[in-house]
């Protein structure tokens, strides 16, 4: 009998044109399965398009041009679940959107190594897509993207999607007689008629790897390129408790397959715009900690905004800059949203936030989630302060006083590690030790997808 992840590849075999999904708030896993997935088909002489639900960052924009991107049909977003409000559904790419598949054997003139330069962002970036903080409800520019009639596809291929309420889709994503689901989230609804579910991979990128390996598809550049930038994207660049020695395999393989690990990594995880450094100036201006110091509230304002016009993408990352101080326990970047109200992001080491967003109508995960208020970013945070002391008060002594410095925190609320080893440890391997904490944990904790993104508003 076939296993579930036979079926699919079976079922991709059979077909001959594939619609590909991604999910909302598009990230780098999504990105980089869908680029490789879509040029895997390539290979394997079938036509894929690629839906979208949401512009591509702007971190991740050298993998637009790899896509081959269609709009929504029309009434895709009359489906239950709105995705973002149903905004913007389709990123143009500098290369205008192929009509046709990517190409095989020709690269795109904007080779797959990508550099972290301004080179790089001049010429191999599609332009900004991301839109501006002031554009947050303008309707989508996608007229460069042809709609997707779903009649022309004979198979829909969700990846990274937990649910078809992230799909681009929504609900009618299961209303196509032939769809199939690739994912990593312990939460997926097995949504599709046929699904591939492995929350023991750190990345959907991973899964795709090992459908290339199971069709017996050689890696080429640009699949190595894209599948490196899912890999370092899930495992936070191989920091989070979802990484394992098959992360580190598999970014072997990658690396030899000519993908740039320094460029990416330095482009998604260490380069910041002017602008968002600016806010983040704007955010510590405002940090408060309480009394304990265990607890730390900022927020941003309509004003910064209007001064600094950050871009949706800027504010990425500034909420672990609070996670980070010394004593942290939890809190809350609160920024203004420019159609009014605010929009908080919350992390924790081991308290429960996802309680806390949940009593402002958000949520996500336990130490990762957000929420959408009505009041302004100050009063929101003013109001998150007590929550967050109060969820930090409920913890454990023991697990308060763990110094999240001396365990090896994860980052984007995962578990910590345990304790490290101690003078009263025998001495040994320390190695040995850690492998065993991570293996434990590991059990424990399933990988975490983005945060963000996740929690819905
Ligand atoms: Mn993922």
């Amino acid at each position: 009998m076939q296993n579930d992840k036979e079926k699919l590849l079976q079922s991709l075999k059979n077909a001959q044109r594939i619609l590909l999904c991604g999910h909302e708030n598009p990230d780098g896993d999504c990105l980089g399965s869908l680029v490789a997935m879509q040029r895997m088909l390539a290979h394997m002489g079938k036509r894929a398009d690629v839906l979208l639900a949401g512009p591509i960052p702007h971190t991740f924009e050298g993998l637009g041009p790899f896509l081959s991107i269609v709009r929504p049909p029309e009434g895709a977003n009359e489906a239950p679940g709105p995705i973002d409000g149903g905004r913007t559904l389709c990123a143009p790419t500098s290369t205008g959107i192929a009509a046709a598949p990517a190409p095989v054997t020709a690269e795109p003139a904007t080779a797959a190594r990508v550099q972290a330069t301004a080179e790089y962002t001049a010429a191999a970036c599609a332009p900004a897509t991301a839109e501006p903080v002031a554009a947050e409800s303008a309707p989508p520019s996608d007229s460069a993207c042809p709609p997707a009639n779903l009649a022309d596809y004979d198979t829909l291929l969700a990846l990274d999607c937990a649910s078809a309420e992230r799909t681009p889709l929504g609900e009618a994503f299961t209303l196509h007689a032939n769809t199939l689901c690739m994912d990593h989230h312990v939460s997926n609804t097995r949504f599709a008629g046929v699904n591939w579910v492995d929350p023991g991979a750190a990345a959907c990128g991973l899964m795709v790897l090992d459908a290339a390996d199971a069709l017996g598809l050689a890696l080429d550049e640009t699949m190595a390129n894209a599948l490196f930038v899912a890999l370092c994207t899930d495992t936070g660049r191989f920091s989070f408790q979802n990484t394992t020695p098959a992360c580190f395999a598999a970014a072997a393989r990658l690396m030899a397959a000519e993908a740039d690990i320094t460029g990416w990594q330095f482009h998604i995880f260490s380069q910041r715009s002017a602008a968002s450094t600016r806010m983040m100036g704007r955010m510590l201006a405002t940090l408060q900690r309480s009394e304990d110091g265990r607890v730390a509230v900022a927020y941003t304002t309509a004003a910064d905004n209007a001064e600094i016009h950050p871009q949706e993408g800027d504010f990425e990352g500034l909420v672990d800059v609070l996670r980070n101080i010394e004593g942290v326990e939890a809190c809350a970047f609160v920024r203004a949203r420019s159609r009014g109200g605010s929009k908080g992001s919350l992390r924790a080491h081991h308290a429960d936030v996802q309680a806390v967003a949940k009593q402002l109508g958000g949520g996500g995960h336990v130490r990762a989630a957000g929420c959408d208020a009505a009041e302004t970013s100050e009063q929101t945070a003013a109001i998150l302060m007590p929550l967050l002391q109060k969820a930090v008060d409920a913890l454990p002594s023991a697990k308060v006083s763990m110094d999240p410095k001396v365990c090896g925190q994860g980052a984007d609320g995962q578990e910590l590690r345990g304790p490290a080893p101690s003078a009263q440890m025998p001495s040994g391997p320390v190695a040995s030790v850690q492998e065993t904490n991570a293996k434990a944990s590991r059990a424990q904790t399933p990988a975490t997808p983005n945060p963000d993104s996740e929690a819905r508003p």
